[in-house]
């Protein structure tokens, strides 16, 4: 049990480490290699669109995949656990809607088309139903008035849809940077290597190893919170 623990732990840093790195990496990108951050209708505005994506969407929509394997909180309630939960979900959910909201407006002022891109629809699509199943797991598993044959029910289907939101948010990611790169790095361009393109793919291979961890992290049966009597 210890050895499982100890293996467990060290995955979870890796995988923090590696989730915080990306935040940098972001931040980096857009105050270092791109316009800065600000709510001006223009660039700095867009800026705010990956920036929140990769810390709400990502980032923390990763830790509340997790939030039921951390061992330390097998003492804590289940309301508890699943108010935090929910809670991180909710916080991702805002930030990513405020990240969209960025692009709308940004598009607005530039008169650039809405939702024409392949980026854009799987995003949106995630978006929405990262909605749903906020509010569905909201009123099934939080709240205590659905009968526990509907919970039994719907608990696989709420696991699967969060495990498959999750990647679909990273394949957007991953979309989204290789799309901008392509829009803004012209002169030199993406193609000649220049240090804003291996610095931005490096953001996203982190992605993806964060998201891989995340996986792994959530995937491992003998990690799972032990189930109480009646839950
Ligand atoms: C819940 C909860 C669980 C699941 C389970 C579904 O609300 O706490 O462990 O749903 O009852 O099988």
């Amino acid at each position: 049990a210890m050895e499982g623990y100890r293996g467990f732990l060290g995955l979870l840093v890796s995988a923090l480490l590696v989730g915080f790195l990306s935040v940098i990496f972001v931040l980096v990108w857009v105050l270092h290699y791109r316009e800065g951050l600000g709510w001006d209708g223009g660039a700095l505005e867009f800026n705010w669109h990956p920036v929140l994506a990769v810390t709400g969407f990502v980032f923390i929509q990763g830790i509340a995949i997790i939030a039921y394997r951390l061992p330390w909180t097998w003492k804590c309630s289940k309301f508890l656990m699943k108010s935090i939960h929910a809670g991180l979900n909710a916080v991702a959910a805002v930030l990513a809607i405020i990240s969209v909201v960025a692009v709308f407006d940004y598009h607005n002022v530039r008169s650039i088309p809405h939702m024409y891109s392949l980026h854009s629809w799987v995003g949106l699509t995630v978006v929405i139903l990262y909605v749903q199943q906020l509010i569905l797991g909201f009123f099934i598993f939080l709240l205590p008035w659905a009968p526990l044959s509907l919970r039994a029910v719907i608990m696989p289907i709420h696991v699967y849809s969060g495990l498959l939101l999750f990647a679909a948010v990273i394949a957007t990611v991953l979309m989204g940077v290789t799309e901008k790169l392509f829009f803004v790095l012209k002169n030199p361009s993406y193609h000649s290597f220049p240090p804003e393109g291996v610095f931005t793919n490096a953001l996203g291979l982190l992605i993806l190893i964060y998201g891989a961890l995340i996986f792994w992290i959530v995937t491992r049966p003998q990690w799972k919170r032990p189930t109480e009597p009646g839950s």
